[in-house]
């Protein structure tokens, strides 16, 4: 707008500056309306009025030069591009319009005889050129537009899977941590929901008889149908992720290709879509859990065969080590007694010697069954080694635990006598130094004939 004005022929004749000062005013109108009109609230189809207030200035600026088109005709283009540029098809078809009439106008006001057919061309020439021009701006700026937009959604969508792969590499980590299966579902869970921006997430899995069950579960407390035909179950046979009325995403936990679980992922007000990310992300989960559970189950299975004695399977002194001073804490925490025996099979070489290695291991089983009968859930058997037991009875006075070792010792099946040593912690004294009590108090007793219990001096 500067420039038409700026480059308006200042005189010769038929100047007229009532005309050019219109257009001046009219143009710093819309130069005002363009910058400080409230855009956003008004109707999109207003944001044409500044681009056709511009033909108007084209018209006064004709008009101030006697109404030749000449000089102008090419500044009616702007506008044009302008709506070609920022407007849609139609409010380009507009500008289009307001062109044809900001050169038609005149003509067919003032008369055709009066302009020269020159005039009548050059009106019909730009009339045709408008929308050839404009329609293709349009077209191109549309493409440009839509390939940025791809591009920035790509851009977007490749960061979220950065984000979340960087999130499941983090759980990863956390998962090979733990030899917890059951902390692994938890984290597991954890993790699904802040990948799925979801509410609640839990893991379902076949229970003993093959019913789905859920196994862990964070967030809210939803109960998930798992009942076949349920999205859980569905998708328990389909091994294929389900989306589920925009409020459940099921994932299948697979391992070589079976499913062992369905990870389900929830929200509480249905969501329209998951996205490409979050689902790869939930995907990587999955095959992640797959395998966390499987290693943490066999740690565990490790961990407790370790502490357990193969023939018998009672704990076995690894383990007895461990619990022991663990429970001469919680007996001191709760001022409780607590007494330690150790038993001895009697002449066992002989019972071995005379009936074979193989009657020996089952009479060693049978006196582990037998004894476990007569205990409580807080006390604790272990085979010590060879034939030597030791037990761990929690709130039991010396008197009490007496009794009960009398009813171990005439428990023993085939007629196999025991000899046993008890000692009653102090208190004070070391988990070894109560165990050498007690063995010193079984050394006694088989020094004194066997087939006896002695209880260990304070
Ligand atoms: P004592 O009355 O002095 O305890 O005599 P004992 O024969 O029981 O004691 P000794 O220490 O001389 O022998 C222990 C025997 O226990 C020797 C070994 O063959 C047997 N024994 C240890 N562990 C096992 C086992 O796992 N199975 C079998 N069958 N025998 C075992
Ligand atoms: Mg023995
Ligand atoms: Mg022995």
């Amino acid at each position: 707008m500067v420039l038409a004005i700026a480059v308006l022929p200042l005189p010769p004749d038929g100047n007229r500056p009532s005309a050019i000062l219109l257009a001046v005013g009219l143009s710093a109108g819309i130069v005002a309306a363009a910058a400080f009109a409230p855009w956003h609230r008004l109707p999109r189809v207003a944001e044409v009025v500044p681009p056709l207030a511009y033909f108007v200035v084209i018209a006064l600026l004709r008009e101030s030069q006697g109404g030749a088109t000449s000089g102008y005709a090419s500044l009616a283009m702007l506008p044009v591009f302008w709506l070609a540029l920022y407007g849609n098809r139609r409010e380009l078809a507009i500008g289009i319009a307001g062109l044809a009439a900001t050169f038609l106008a005149p003509l067919a006001l003032v008369g055709s005889p009066e302009y020269p057919s020159s005039e009548w061309q050059r009106a019909l020439l730009w009339i045709c050129v408008a929308p050839i021009v404009g329609y293709t701006v349009h077209a191109l700026v549309a493409e440009l537009r839509s390939r940025a937009e791809l591009a920035a959604r790509s851009e977007g969508e490749t960061r979220r899977m950065l984000a979340y792969m960087a999130s499941v590499t983090s759980v990863t980590r956390q998962l090979a941590a733990s030899s917890d299966p059951q902390a692994v579902r938890e984290v597991v869970c954890s993790s699904a929901i802040a990948i799925g921006g979801a509410e609640f997430a839990q893991l379902i899995e076949p229970d003993d008889h093959g019913a789905l069950v859920r196994v862990a579960g964070v967030g809210e407390n939803i109960d998930v149908e798992t009942a076949d035909g349920s999205p859980a179950a569905q998708e328990y046979v389909s091994r294929r992720p389900l989306f589920a009325d925009g409020a459940l995403h099921c994932e299948p936990v697979l391992r070589d290709d079976a499913a062992v679980g369905v990870l389900v992922v929830g929200w509480l007000q249905p969501v329209e879509e998951l996205g490409e990310a979050a689902e790869s992300g939930l995907r990587m989960l999955a095959a992640e859990a797959a395998i966390a559970i499987d290693r943490a189950e066999l740690l565990a299975r490790l961990e407790a065969s370790a502490r357990t004695d193969d023939l018998t399977g009672l704990p076995n002194r690894r383990a007895w080590e461990q619990e022991l001073p663990r429970e001469l804490a919680r007996a001191k925490r709760d001022s409780r007694p607590v007494c330690v025996a150790m038993l001895d099979l009697d002449r066992f070489k002989r019972f071995n010697d005379d009936q074979g290695h193989q009657a020996g291991d089952w009479l060693l089983k049978q006196a582990a069954v037998a004894w476990c009968e007569q205990l409580r859930a807080s006390d604790m058997l272990a085979r010590y080694g060879g034939e030597e037991f030791a037990v761990l009875l929690p709130g039991c006075t010396v008197a009490d635990a007496r009794l009960l070792l009398e009813r171990l010792r005439v428990s023993m099946p085939e007629a196999q006598t025991v000899s046993a040593g008890v000692a009653c912690w102090d208190g004070v004294e070391s988990p070894a130094e109560l165990v050498g009590r007690a063995d010193s108090a079984l050394y006694e007793a088989k020094r004194s004939g066997r087939d006896r219990l002695i209880t260990a001096a304070a």
